[in-house]
């Protein structure tokens, strides 16, 4: 194996070196679980105010660093920016979820100035991370995105992005493409103001698969990790792939890691995965909010099923907001305990 960088640690980890200790990092590390998030959050107006507003943003990307020894932060942003640079009306409902206007396929056209604060919080936050620790920056992947961008909100069957798939296959593929380059264009602007990896979130993989999955999940992503050049570390999260979808996505993509969600069993994903693709993941973020022996107890068996392969500690999905901060805290002890 090759020798450790004088890189973050955790970057010696996504790209398969060796490092003294598992790294860690939790999806959702930072947001309303935590009491000073919710504080800068109702002073900084609406959510996207607060992703727009580059001191707000990196204030609060760094909460979750201050309160415990996790090896990366994740830019604070999300991940629906990108259909708002786009020029569609994107808005958050309080309580709810976000909102977006029915698309105007003649006026989608990508502005990236309009992340020009994105990118502004990204240079702060990383002048202001400790050398040690990572920053990720990110972007929903082109499926996921036109999810959001054709229902008009989130779902759990996305029924009107199922139909524009059968009804005009024509309109799809084009908005998949101009999604592509859309999330192209915004990780390669992420990684120049100082990113040290980018994780690709396709969040309703699971909506998909076999010809449909590789079409329009497996290509598109594809795409994206050969325009980035292996500048950095790419992480592909395609969360509720089935297992022959997730093992195609993590060998054809070129991806350096992939995020493994709770639903996958980790002995599976260890015995299957080649491990050249390091593995990012996968404690139920319910264990988090139940904390204790129990969630100890499952963070062991992840780190022995890991163990003979280079590993990153996730959650299999993003911290709960009714999630206990105490209970990270315990978390991060506990993985860092251990020696790989
Ligand atoms: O009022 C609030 O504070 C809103 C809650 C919230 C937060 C904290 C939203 C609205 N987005 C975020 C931040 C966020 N979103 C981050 C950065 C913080 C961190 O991880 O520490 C990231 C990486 C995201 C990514 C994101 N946004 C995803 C992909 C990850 C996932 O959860 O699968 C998705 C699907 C979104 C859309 C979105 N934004 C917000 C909500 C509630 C949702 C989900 C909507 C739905 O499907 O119902």
């Amino acid at each position: 194996m090759d020798k450790p960088t004088d890189k973050p640690m955790i970057v010696d980890a996504w790209l398969g070196r060796p490092t003294r200790h598992i790294p860690l990092w939790l999806m959702r590390q930072a947001g309303r679980y935590l009491p000073e998030y919710r504080q800068v959050r109702a002073q900084a107006g609406s959510f996207l105010d607060l992703c727009y507003n580059p001191d707000l943003a990196m204030e609060v990307t760094l909460q979750p660093m201050r309160r415990f020894d996790l090896d990366a932060a994740i830019i604070f942003s999300d991940i629906l920016v990108v259909p708002h640079a786009l020029g569609q009306h994107v808005y958050f409902v309080e309580g709810e979820g976000p909102r977006l206007d029915p698309i105007d396929f003649n006026q989608l056209s990508f502005n990236p100035d309009h992340l020009n604060p994105v990118y502004e919080a990204i240079r702060k936050t990383r002048a202001a991370l400790a050398k040690d620790k990572a920053l990720i920056g990110f972007a929903g992947a082109p499926l996921t995105l036109a999810c959001y961008m054709i229902e008009g909100r989130g779902s759990s069957h996305f029924p009107k992005m199922r139909a524009m798939m059968q009804e005009d296959p024509a309109g799809f593929a084009a908005l998949i493409d101009l999604l592509t380059d859309a999330v192209i264009a915004h990780l390669q602007r992420q990684i120049a103001s100082g990113c040290d990896a980018v994780q690709v979130f396709e969040s309703h993989a699971g909506q998909l698969a076999g010809a449909d999955f590789a079409a329009f999940v497996v290509r598109p992503m594809r795409k994206i990790v050969a325009a980035l050049n292996k500048k950095v570390p790419v992480i592909g999260f395609a969360r509720g792939a089935a297992q022959d979808d997730l093992l195609r996505y993590a060998t054809d993509t070129g991806i350096d890691v992939a995020g493994i969600d709770q639903h996958t069993d980790m002995g599976w994903a260890a015995a299957n995965i080649p491990p050249r693709v390091v593995l990012q993941g996968n404690l139920a973020p319910e264990l988090l909010l139940a904390g204790g022996v129990s969630m100890q107890r499952a963070a062991q068996r992840i780190r022995t099923l890991m163990a003979k392969r280079p590993f990153v500690f996730n959650l299999g999905h993003g911290v709960i907001k009714e999630t206990n901060p105490d209970h990270v805290a315990q978390l991060v002890e506990t993985v860092h305990g251990y020696q790989p």
